[in-house]
């Protein structure tokens, strides 16, 4: 399709770009990490969302070198941070089932880390649900990850293929509670009984937990006295461009 080809260009043209989102720790404000997020912006259609080219990034395969492109720029950003003195945590980067299904990942990963002389627990994984329905594939390359020292994170946790059997067999360190459930915190019991229990659950399986779409200072709260240590969202910041970090997260130090 057009897009496609349009995306393939943009791959290639630079029109690819990463915006960073922080993860912020519930009780001090302090900044525990980054999520990168991809931007593209079209020359004529203007930005496009990710939810939108990443199916079809998926679709053609073009994910692969997309992907890979990703974890490279996130990488180097974070080593050019670190080199000017700004420790963010960690950089978080989202990886599709289709990249997961690519044997070549640890690989991949372990090069970029290389050729940034960045330490493997710098990077954290977001991988979804729909990564591992396909589990006979994806455990022995997440246990392979999680030897290498990389730090693997359950995104959108509770929504879709959400299996409870998922975080119990996998090398997890971060659990993602899905922005749905937050922002529903207030509507009603069953709500809270639900997220309650999340929290509840990664606390116990000591994960490290995440609540996201954290838009009010009410759902902070909320999340604060649930003892959910960590949250992104609005509230905080919005994704921003490298420069922003910089502007945002960097005065005053
Ligand atoms: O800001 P937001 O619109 O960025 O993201 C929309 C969706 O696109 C989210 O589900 C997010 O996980 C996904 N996404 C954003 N960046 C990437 C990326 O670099 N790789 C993959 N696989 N998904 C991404
Ligand atoms: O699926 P994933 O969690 O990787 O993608 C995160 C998505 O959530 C991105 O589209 C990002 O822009 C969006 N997002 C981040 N914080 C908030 C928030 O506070 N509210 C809403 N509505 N979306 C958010
Ligand atoms: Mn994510
Ligand atoms: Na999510």
């Amino acid at each position: 399709t057009l897009l496609e080809i349009g995306l393939q260009q943009a791959h290639e043209s630079g029109e690819l770009t990463l915006y960073y989102q922080p993860q912020v720790n519930t009780n001090t404000g302090e900044v525990i990490g980054v999520e990168a997020l991809l931007r593209w912006e079209h020359s004529e259609l203007g930005r496009i969302s990710p939810a939108e080219f990443i199916p079809l990034a998926e679709e053609s395969k073009l994910i692969i070198p997309i992907g890979e492109w990703v974890l490279k720029e996130a990488c180097k950003q974070f080593r050019e941070w670190l080199d000017e003195g700004y420790e963010l945590g960690h950089v978080a980067v989202n990886i599709s089932s289709v990249q997961f299904q690519n044997r070549e990942l640890p690989e991949v990963i372990g090069k970029i880390l290389e050729e940034t002389q960045l330490l493997p627990e710098y990077v954290e994984l977001e991988i979804t649900e729909s990564v591992v329905q396909n589990t006979k594939e994806a455990i022995p390359i997440m246990e392979e990850l999680k030897q290498m020292g990389v730090k693997l994170s359950l995104d959108d946790f509770g929504t879709g293929y959400s299996s409870l059997k998922y975080l119990k067999d996998f090398p997890l360190d971060t659990l993602k509670i899905d922005k749905s459930f937050i922002q529903t915190v207030h509507e009603s019991e069953k709500d809270q009984a639900v997220i309650d229990t999340i929290i509840k659950m990664g606390n116990r399986l000591a994960l490290n937990v995440i609540a996201e779409g954290v838009e009010t200072s009410g759902q902070l709260d909320y999340l604060k006295e649930r003892q959910c240590l960590y949250y992104q969202g609005f509230l905080f910041s919005k994704p921003i461009s490298k420069e922003d970090v910089q502007r945002l997260l960097f005065k005053g130090r």
